[in-house]
């Protein structure tokens, strides 16, 4: 079997990846390990930034995310029991979109299915070979059967626990790391948000955050210890907990009811250095991740794959500038968004081992954050994205 681009890995970074070649009319097949449904099943991120829209609009997908999608103009900031918005339209003149991941990966499969593009669910053994020469190949096994694909590039969009990545030579790769010593306990209810916009709280019983997936769909989140299971978390427990953390007038006005799905993960900081080696390229999770705090991670999935789209187009069209410098220019948005990140978790999660000093620093922060239109507009500047530079 042969294809011009191999992506191997059918999250938002493979789909989207796959739909802005096609555009471009370049040939692709994207290989996955896992069953659509399953992939379909992950609750992961909510909001985008307007350069995630515009790629999608781009890829012939924002249809349905322009119908349903929220625009919204600010976030609230939540500490020693008052809330506080920062205004993203005053200080930037820009918006974030609330629409879920899952509805993104829906209207990606989706527009990939109409246009009759092919894609190999339940892969099995995916491996990436020869990809420092000029004749990559991909190979897997579908219901037993070994099968081979040669292509021209390949796409490393497989995530963090991927193949791709883990195939290049260990010293050919420097890796920058930071674990966080909590996770986040997440919670889907079909119920509507305590409030229109986010709310990040920081409570010395540790952050929560309200957020939705549409005014009847209702996500929560709460620090939890990195040993704690979802399975310790009745519905009871989490949305008193939830309260606890949230100021008097939130914890009043939320609305509770059954839990869809509840989940842990982890908080991780991680960068991987280059993100191309030779006809294999990094794309989203599969070189980077970021801790959830400030709602990056498929915002830069989307980023590495609109640049990647662009080079790989202009490889096609004869100039190999835009694919020699691909990694270059992500990873400059790549350590900003980890910057930006980093920042914001520390600010709001606590960290009983940095002491009272450290929770004070915290809080003469926080207050400096909503009382200063300098630093207020550098986490609105930061929170709705940097422009795309091509
Ligand atoms: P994905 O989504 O992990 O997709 C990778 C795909 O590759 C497949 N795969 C393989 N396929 C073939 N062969 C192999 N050997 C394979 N190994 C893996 C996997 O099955 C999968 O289908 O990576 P991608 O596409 O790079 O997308 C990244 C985003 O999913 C991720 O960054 C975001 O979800 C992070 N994130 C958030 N990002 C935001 O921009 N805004 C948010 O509000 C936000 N909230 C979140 C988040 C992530 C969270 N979790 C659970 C980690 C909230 C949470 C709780
Ligand atoms: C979410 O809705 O899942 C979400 C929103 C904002 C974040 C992280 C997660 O910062």
């Amino acid at each position: 079997m042969r294809t011009q681009v191999a992506i191997v890995g059918a999250g938002p970074a493979g789909l989207l990846l796959g739909a802005l070649l096609n555009r471009a009319g370049i040939d692709n097949l994207i290989i996955e390990q896992r069953s659509a449904d399953y992939v379909l099943a992950r609750i992961r991120a909510g909001v985008l930034e307007q350069t995630t829209v515009d790629l999608l609009d781009e890829a012939g997908v924002g249809e349905r995310l322009h119908r349903e999608g929220l625009p919204h103009g600010g976030i609230e900031l939540s500490f020693a029991g008052m809330r506080h918005r920062i205004d993203f339209r005053a200080h930037t003149g820009k918006q974030v979109t609330v629409y879920g991941q899952t509805e993104v990966t829906r209207d990606l499969m989706q527009a990939r299915e109409e246009a009759g593009l092919d894609t190999v669910y339940n892969a099995d053994e995916v491996s990436v070979h020869d990809f420092d020469g000029t004749s990559p190949r991909v190979r897997y096994r579908l219901d037993g059967e070994p099968v081979e694909v040669d292509c021209d590039f390949i796409a490393g969009c497989d995530g963090f626990h991927g193949v791709c990545r883990a195939s290049v030579p260990p010293s050919a790769l420097h890796v920058f790391e930071r674990a966080y010593p909590f996770g986040w306990l997440g919670l889907l209810s079909q119920t509507p948000p305590v409030s229109h916009e986010l709310i990040y709280s920081s409570h010395p019983r540790g952050f929560s955050l309200c957020s939705m997936r549409s005014p009847t769909r209702s996500r929560y989140y709460l620090q939890c210890p990195l040993d704690d299971r979802a399975e310790n978390w009745s519905d009871d427990a989490f949305w008193d907990e939830l309260r606890r953390r949230i100021d008097p007038a939130a914890a009043q006005a939320l609305v509770t009811g059954p839990s869809l799905e509840k989940s842990i993960a982890p908080l991780r900081s991680f960068v991987a250095e280059p993100m191309r080696f030779g006809r294999l390229f990094l794309a989203g999770d599969a070189a980077h991740i970021v801790p959830p705090t400030g709602a990056k991670g498929l915002n830069l999935a989307a980023s590495d794959v609109g640049l990647l789209s662009r080079a790989l187009a202009d490889h096609y069209a004869g100039s190999d500038a835009g694919i020699d410098s691909y990694s270059e220019r992500c990873l400059r948005r790549v350590w900003r968004a980890e910057r930006f990140s980093w920042w914001f978790t520390s600010l709001m999660h606590q960290f009983p081992e940095n002491g009272e000093f450290g929770h004070r620093m915290q809080m003469a922060e926080l207050d400096y954050l909503v009382g200063s239109a300098a630093a207020s507009t550098v986490l609105a500047e930061n929170y709705v994205g940097l422009p795309l530079e091509r």
